[in-house]
């Protein structure tokens, strides 16, 4: 049998309080894992203000997000965007209805979940928390 190789990439997927207060981090792993992606990695976090200003550093959001994961399949990147749906969740219901977003998301800000934009985005969040330590004193909950 010839094998293929396949080339996998990695994504971080974030879901933020909204999702994890909506009681809907346990349909979400579902999701991914049921859209062909493997969680590598995963934790629960609270994380202070600096944290979250630094790692949205090109929004400076104040919001706060919860659990994480990184994730592997081929093409996880763009699939796991394809999979949350629009920024905004209001748009999400409308246009991609069977996104995360449209199921799990309140509005534009509080819209569940996060996901890496681009490789050198997945690299740096990847690695923001869970290489290296992060800044200040976030709490493993
Ligand atoms: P994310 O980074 O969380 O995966 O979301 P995204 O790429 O779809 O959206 P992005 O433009 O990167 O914005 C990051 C997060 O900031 C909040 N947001 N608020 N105008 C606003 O009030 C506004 N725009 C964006 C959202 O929570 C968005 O996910
Ligand atoms: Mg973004």
């Amino acid at each position: 049998l010839a094998s293929v190789d396949t080339v996998k990439e990695k994504t971080l997927a974030i879901i933020k309080p909204d999702g994890v207060n909506g009681n809907y981090v346990d349909v979400i792993k579902k999701t991914i894992l049921g859209s062909g992606f493997s969680i590598t990695q995963e934790m629960q976090l609270q994380l202070n203000e600096n944290t979250v200003k630094s790692f949205y550093a090109e929004h400076a959001s104040k919001s706060f997000f919860s659990g994480l994961s990184v994730h592997d399949k081929e093409n996880a990147i763009a699939d796991w965007r394809a999979l949350i749906g629009p920024t905004d969740a209001n748009i999400a219901k409308v246009t991609h209805p069977k996104s995360v977003r449209a199921f799990c998301g309140l509005d534009l800000q509080r819209n569940c979940v996060h996901g890496s934009d681009s490789p050198q985005s997945a690299a740096r969040e990847i690695s923001f928390f869970f290489e290296k330590s992060s800044s200040g004193r976030d709490s493993r909950m």
